[in-house]
């Protein structure tokens, strides 16, 4: 099993900004497009000659996503079309041979380095676009066993030192890289996958050749073989997530609109509050949250997104202490709450409010001080007295050892 590195920073900052970016931007509706629609390479040839952000403002991204409490930044390097956002000599399929003409990953790592962001780079293991990979745009319509016949034919080798070579250029050329992202994804075909893909693209010579480059960085799951943390997708764990049954480092990955390229008639985004509460929800469980952005063809941030970025910015700036450098606590929740904890600090999240009174089980006695976290007013704190059954009783009959807050009815 390869070395793994120290995720410290990682499960610290708990909160990231993923940006799915390329040519998918232009037909603007979901980064699967070439796939789900069928597309030849012809018929998306068309957003590669029109491929021309002239507002693509990383500096802007990067003071935005800081501005949301997040703490670093993973950008799609090359996403499953093949199309690369760096002037790769391995390939003409890149943004130098667009009208945009130039590198957009440089100066993209120079605003979150200016900004005091962590940088990540996500790097899609399929390509439709390159002709030794087995699957591509046109054909994942094959039953299972012509599938695997058309694959038999491609040079997987040849994708194979394409892929490690483009990995190297993306780890050589723009200094200390925090974070990789790899990405993999079932089109249909698990069986062949499942067996194969690791094998294919040479996971444990990759991942090698990953920490040989930047010893630091820390790595997915997705080749197929262990990394530094795991990556659920679009949805909440129940729990403190393990992998063997030992105890693993977790970030969800989460969509504003159930889209990850920008997807211009979907109407239907999350709201700040919900996200907050991921956010929360997932620290309470040890876990990260990687919020994605899919920036329009011009470059700029989809103005819907930076609304609800500025809104989990505003909670961020009074609640930050909550969630950074914070995990989880022993103590069980009361319904509809999170406790996030750092140190001998314990935040009580409600999900719910208004409530007069908020019942803490097994805290009576250990809580020296309480106080709102946004303004820093006082908590009262009622212990229940077993002597006092009426009092006991107005609090809704609560157990021994059960520390009750009374709490302003009307929302902070
Ligand atoms: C998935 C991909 O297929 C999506 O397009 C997106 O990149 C997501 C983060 O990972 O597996």
């Amino acid at each position: 099993m390869s070395a793994r590195s120290d995720t410290t920073w990682f499960t610290h900052d708990r909160f990231g900004l993923f940006v799915h970016w390329g040519l998918y931007a232009l037909p603007a509706r979901h980064e699967w497009v070439k796939n789900r629609e069928r597309l030849t390479d012809d018929q998306y040839q068309v957003y590669f000659d029109h491929f021309d952000p002239d507002r693509y403002d990383p500096v802007e991204w990067a003071r935005t996503a800081k501005a949301a409490g997040m703490r670093y930044v993973v950008l799609t390097t090359k996403h499953h079309d093949g199309f690369c956002l760096w002037d790769s000599a391995l390939t003409d399929y890149k943004v130098t041979r667009t009208p945009y003409g130039r590198d957009l990953l440089g100066p993209f790592v120079d605003a979150c380095r200016a900004e005091g962001l962590k940088v990540g780079f996500y790097y899609s293991l399929i390509d439709w676009h390159h002709p030794g990979f087995p699957v591509d745009g046109t054909h994942p319509q094959r039953d299972d066993a012509e599938f695997v016949e058309a694959a038999a034919d491609r040079d997987m080798a040849g994708y194979r030192s394409y892929l490690h070579g483009q990995v190297r250029e993306l780890l050589t050329s723009y200094g200390t890289i925090d974070y990789l992202f790899f990405d993999f994804s079932y089109a249909g075909h698990e069986e062949y996958w499942a067996g194969k893909g690791a094998d294919d693209w040479d996971a444990p010579g990759l991942l090698a050749l990953v920490r040989e480059l930047q010893p630091d960085i820390l790595v997915n799951d997705r080749t197929g073989i262990p990394g530094d943390f795991i990556t659920p997708e679009q949805y909440q764990p129940s729990g403190p997530m393990t992998e063997n049954g030992r105890p693993v480092v977790w970030e969800a990955c989460q969509t504003l609109n159930g889209s990850w390229g920008y997807d211009r008639d979907n109407v239907d985004f999350k709201s700040a509050d919900l996200l907050i509460r991921m956010l929360v929800d997932g620290v309470s469980k040890d876990g990260n949250l990687l919020l994605n952005v899919g920036p329009t063809g011009r470059g700029d941030f989809d103005p819907r997104a930076v609304e609800t970025l500025a809104e989990i910015g505003r909670w961020m700036e009074l609640h930050e202490r909550s969630v950074r450098g914070c995990g989880p606590s022993a103590h069980e929740p009361p319904a509809d709450c999170r406790y996030t904890r750092r140190g001998d600090r314990l935040y009580l999240h409600l999900f719910t409010w208004p409530l007069r009174h908020v019942h803490l089980p097994g805290l009576a006695g250990r809580v020296r001080y309480a106080q709102l976290l946004n303004d820093a007013s006082e908590i009262v704190r009622v212990e229940v007295d077993p002597d006092q059954p009426a009092q006991n009783t107005r609090m809704g009959g609560q157990p021994d050892g059960t520390l009750t807050l009374q709490l302003p009815v009307r929302r902070p």
